[in-house]
């Protein structure tokens, strides 16, 4: 029988990643990402039974104890606070859910920035949907205070976000590059499936919610116009359109075949929909880490923004290189 029995599983490449990259390093964000994953497994398992869960609610029965069922979001939100409360190493959380952020007693010294499931709303038709996080250490004079993750993305210390698909997908990145990382629901653990992650420089698929193109400026317009004519590299073939309306998903494609992704502002919501702290930042430092790059609508990279409230939000347009530079000519 052929089988590999040396895998690298998540936690055997954290420990290998600390020794090599931080080898007096005290272990906490370890301990940390160990604590993550269960929240991931945990999610992924709720997910997959979610279909089930929704069958029995619309026969109109409530589960064996009566209760009446919670929807996912409020599932996956309460898997991860309790997660990273019981971790012991987090002391500040944000998350989509929670309107202010939860500051856990104890003496943890990372902050966590997360939206538990994003793109919940097209669970119902079984489309991919994820976890996102973004990860900062604590200066030691922290006491736990919105301070904490009103930071610039750039001194995150790990971001990613786990894909919930056919199967569940992790992309992490410690400032190292990216890993990615398969579920084997059998075994269950993450198993190393992309070591060092690049995205290709140029690939013609562009990722928008074109429905909101009306409201765009005129330079969005024509960048995304011109997209759809001949183009001479290609053999006088246009771009490709690919828009899940999963961030996590389209950002997943776009990260191993290529192309750009964008959610910009516009004029009935000036700053998007995407979320900085939990959304864009996580996804900037993943496509950065991947060789590709990550801009807002004014063409500043989106590391470099310096967020004024937990959920503020910004355009953004993010993939290839090639293809946000392409983006950055319409300026
Ligand atoms: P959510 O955080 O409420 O799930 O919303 C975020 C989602 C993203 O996953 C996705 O990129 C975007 O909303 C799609 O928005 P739209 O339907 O406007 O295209
Ligand atoms: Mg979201």
């Amino acid at each position: 029988m052929n089988v590999d029995t040396d895998i690298v599983t998540l936690t055997r490449f954290i420990l290998e990643e600390q020794q090599k990259y931080a080898p007096t390093a005290t272990g906490e964000l370890s301990l940390l990402l160990n604590s993550l994953q269960f929240a991931f497994k945990f999610i992924a398992h709720n997910i997959r039974r979610a279909e089930l869960v929704n069958l029995i609610g619309i026969s109109g029965t409530a589960n064996s104890t009566g209760d009446v069922q919670k929807k996912l979001d409020v599932i996956g939100d309460e898997i991860f606070i309790n997660a990273m409360k019981s971790s012991n190493n987090v002391k500040v959380l944000v998350s989509e859910e929670q309107e202010d952020l939860i500051v856990f007693e104890g003496g943890g010294r990372y902050a966590v920035c997360t939206d538990p499931i994003d793109g919940s709303s097209n669970i119902d038709a079984g489309v991919s949907v994820g976890t996102i996080f973004g990860i900062y250490r604590l200066d030691d004079s922290s006491t736990g205070s919105i301070r904490d993750v009103l930071r610039r993305g750039t001194e995150m210390v790990a971001a990613g976000y786990t894909m919930y698909g056919a199967s569940a997908h992790l992309m992490l990145t410690t400032g190292f590059g990216v890993n990615g990382f398969t579920l084997d629901t059998q075994l269950g653990e993450f198993i190393l499936t992309q070591p060092n992650l690049k995205i290709p420089n140029k690939k013609a698929i562009y990722s928008v919610n074109e429905g909101n193109s009306y409201y765009w400026p005129d330079n969005f317009k024509k960048y995304i116009e011109d997209l759809k004519k001949p183009q001479d590299e290609l053999k006088g073939k246009p771009y490709s359109a690919r828009y899940i309306g999963s961030m996590v998903a389209d950002i997943h494609r776009t990260l191993l075949y290529g192309g750009i992704f964008s959610y910009p502002g516009d004029s009935k919501s000036k700053n998007g929909k995407l979320r900085i702290l939990y959304e864009c930042f996580p996804m900037a430092m993943l496509m950065e880490q991947a060789g590709g790059a990550a801009v807002n609508d004014k063409g500043e990279r989106i590391l470099e923004l310096l967020p004024k409230g937990i959920h503020d939000k910004s355009g953004i347009w993010l993939g290839s290189k090639g293809e946000v530079d392409r983006f950055l000519t319409y300026l």
